[in-house]
C-alpha cells in the first residue's frame, strides 16, 4: 500500500488519538456492505456488552452500525418522523404500545426467531396487555427507576438526619433534597420517567389517566426543581462514579454501572442502587422492526441471536439489568444474578407497579408539567 502524505498520517493520527482518549471506536476506512448484507441498530447507551456486536458479526458475516440515545422521546419522534434508516430499534414497551397502534413497528414472524422457546412465559404473558399476542416486541432487558446514591456522601450531607426508608424521600421530599443538594442530585431528563414516578410517590397509579391524578404533580415537582443540579439520562452513570453528584433519579442498571465503575476506579465511591419497599416502576425496553426497515432478514437473525441464553446473559452481565431468557441464568455472573438490585427478589418484583402506556391526551399533560417542572416557566 502507497504511504500516506505525511499531512494525511498526522491528521490520520490526530483524529485516532482523539478518539482513543474520548474512548471512541472510529473507521477511517468507509463500512462497504459485507456479502451479507448490513443491520442498522438504535438502542439505549449503556445497554449492551462490549464483544455482543463483535461476535454478532463474525458470526453471521453481518456488518452492524450501531445508534444509541438516552431516552424514549427521542425514539419515538424518530419513528413518528419516519425513514430512520434503522432495522432494531428498542423503545420501552409503554411506548411500543403506542407505535405499534401507529402502525410503526412490523408483526413479527416467529417461525424466523427459533431461540423465541428461550423467553420466560411469564414475563411474555404479561406483556401482552402492550402488545397483544406478543405480535410486535420482544423483551431486551428490564429494570426499575429508583433512587442511586453514594452511601458516604448522602450520610455526611444528611448530618443528623436519618435516611429515610422510602428512597423516592431522599429526591422528592424538599427535607431530604434540600440537605443532598451540597454533593449533587441528578434526576433523568425524560417526562415519561420523573412525571410517573411522582405519581407513584404520591400513591396514585403511575400510569393514570385520569387527568385530576396530574394536579399535584407540578406543585410537588416546583417545589424541589431549587435543589435538582443535573438533568441527565446517561451522563449521570459517570457522575456519580466520580463522585461529582451523589443522588440520583435514575435507573436501577445504570447506578449498578456506576457502581462498578466506582469499583474499577478504586476512588472509594461506594454507590447503591436503593429498592424502593413501596415498590418501583419498572420497565420493559423491547425489541422491534420499524415498519419501514429495508434489512428485515438480518434484523431476524439479530434477535435471534440476542436470545441465545449466552449471549443475554452477557447483557446482564455488562449492564445490570434483568434479562428475560428463562435458559440464561446458568451463565449469569453468581454476584449479578444474587444482586437484589438487579434480579428483584419475588416480594420485591410482587410490589413492582404494572406498566401501562397512557393516551395521548395524557402524555401532552406529562410533557407540560415536565418541562414547566424542568425549565420553571
Ligand atoms: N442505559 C440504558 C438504560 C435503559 C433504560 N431504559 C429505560 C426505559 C424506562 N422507561
Amino acid at each position: 500500500m502507497k504511504p500516506l502524505p505525511s499531512s494525511l498520517s498526522k491528521l490520520k493520527r490526530a483524529l485516532l488519538t482523539s478518539a482513543a482518549v474520548a474512548g471512541v471506536a472510529i473507521a477511517l476506512t468507509p463500512i462497504a456492505a459485507s456479502a451479507q448484507g448490513v443491520l442498522n441498530i438504535y438502542n439505549w447507551s449503556d445497554y449492551i456488552a462490549e464483544d455482543t456486536i463483535k461476535n454478532f458479526e463474525k458470526e453471521t458475516g453481518i456488518k452492524v452500525r450501531y445508534d444509541t440515545f438516552d431516552n424514549n422521546e427521542i425514539l419515538h419522534a424518530k419513528l413518528v418522523a419516519g425513514k430512520t434508516g434503522y432495522d432494531i430499534v428498542v423503545p420501552s414497551s409503554n411506548w411500543a404500545a403506542i407505535q405499534i397502534a401507529g402502525g410503526l413497528l412490523q408483526k413479527l414472524d416467529k417461525s424466523k426467531i427459533p431461540n423465541y422457546k428461550n423467553l420466560d412465559p411469564a414475563i411474555m404473558g404479561s406483556m401482552t396487555k402492550l402488545d397483544p399476542g406478543n405480535a410486535h416486541i420482544i423483551p431486551w432487558l428490564w429494570g426499575f427507576t429508583t433512587v442511586g446514591i453514594n452511601v458516604d456522601k448522602v450520610k455526611a450531607a444528611l448530618g443528623n438526619l436519618p435516611m429515610p426508608t422510602n428512597p423516592y424521600d431522599l429526591v422528592f421530599d424538599e427535607k431530604y433534597i434540600s440537605k443532598v443538594k451540597s454533593c449533587g442530585v441528578s434526576f433523568l431528563d425524560s417526562a415519561s420517567e420523573i412525571v410517573p414516578t411522582m405519581l407513584h410517590y404520591q400513591g396514585k397509579y403511575a400510569y393514570s389517566r385520569n387527568a385530576a391524578d396530574y394536579r399535584d404533580a407540578l406543585p410537588a415537582l416546583q417545589k424541589i426543581r431549587p435543589y435538582v443540579t443535573l438533568f441527565s439520562s446517561s451522563g449521570y452513570i459517570n457522575d456519580m462514579a466520580g463522585g461529582s453528584i451523589c443522588v440520583a433519579l435514575g435507573w436501577s442498571g445504570d447506578i449498578n454501572i456506576a457502581r462498578q465503575r466506582a469499583i474499577d476506579a478504586k476512588n472509594g465511591n461506594k454507590i447503591e442502587a436503593l429498592i424502593p419497599p413501596g415498590g418501583g416502576v419498572p420497565f420493559f425496553d423491547t425489541m422491534a422492526i420499524p415498519a419501514d426497515a429495508s434489512n428485515v432478514e438480518n434484523a431476524y437473525k439479530f434477535i435471534n441471536y440476542i436470545l441465545k441464553p449466552e449471549v443475554h446473559a452477557s447483557l446482564s452481565n455488562k449492564v445490570f439489568y434483568a434479562n428475560p431468557n428463562k435458559e440464561s441464568i446458568k451463565f449469569v455472573k453468581k454476584e449479578v444474578a444474587e444482586n437484589p438490585s438487579v434480579f428483584l427478589k419475588e416480594a420485591d418484583a410482587k410490589k413492582l407497579v404494572a406498566v401501562d402506556s397512557v393516551p395521548n391526551d395524557i402524555r401532552r399533560t406529562i410533557t407540560r408539567i415536565y418541562t414547566s417542572f424542568k425549565t420553571g416557566l
